[in-house]
């Protein structure tokens, strides 16, 4: 049992698709709770900075590309386990091996706009609270 803190964000795609709602809606009704919420576009050095652990991957390019296409929704989500509960409310990084129902499984397609990302571990989530909302958790 841990109370965690952990980074959603509703990407540009899902901003774009009219999306926030319903998102955040399934982190409400699932129980986590809202510590901080922002409507913001990303400057590149902040894209770059938030997926540096992508930085050698082929795909680093379009990824930082789209993530600073458009307006994304930034999140402090918090709860038990949140971090992993967030994840699996997500779904697969591919939407292909999502689990419908998730989010990821109910609204995308493909990998590269995949709707939502989500801390894939607390030392994750310390450092990307660090980016989005600097001094604050
Ligand atoms: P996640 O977002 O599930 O944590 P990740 O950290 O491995 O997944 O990758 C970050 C994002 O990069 C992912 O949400 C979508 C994109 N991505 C991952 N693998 C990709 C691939 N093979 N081709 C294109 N985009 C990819
Ligand atoms: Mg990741």
């Amino acid at each position: 049992m841990a109370d965690q803190k952990t980074l959603i964000l509703v990407k540009p795609d899902g901003v774009a698709r009219g999306l926030v709602g319903e998102v955040i809606a399934r982190i409400e009704r699932k129980g986590y709770r809202l510590e901080a919420l922002e409507l913001t576009t990303l400057e590149r050095a902040t894209a770059e900075e938030h997926y540096a652990e992508h930085t050698d991957k082929p795909f680093f390019g379009e990824l930082v590309e789209f993530i600073t296409s458009g307006p994304l929704v930034a999140m402090c989500v918090s709860g038990e386990d949140a971090i992993t509960g967030m994840r699996t409310l997500m779904g697969a990084t591919n939407p292909l091996e999502a689990t419908p129902g998730s989010i990821r499984g109910d609204f995308a397609t493909i990998i590269g706009e995949n709707i939502v990302h989500g801390s894939d571990s607390p030392e994750s989530a310390a450092r990307e609270l660090g980016i989005f909302f600097p001094g604050r958790f």
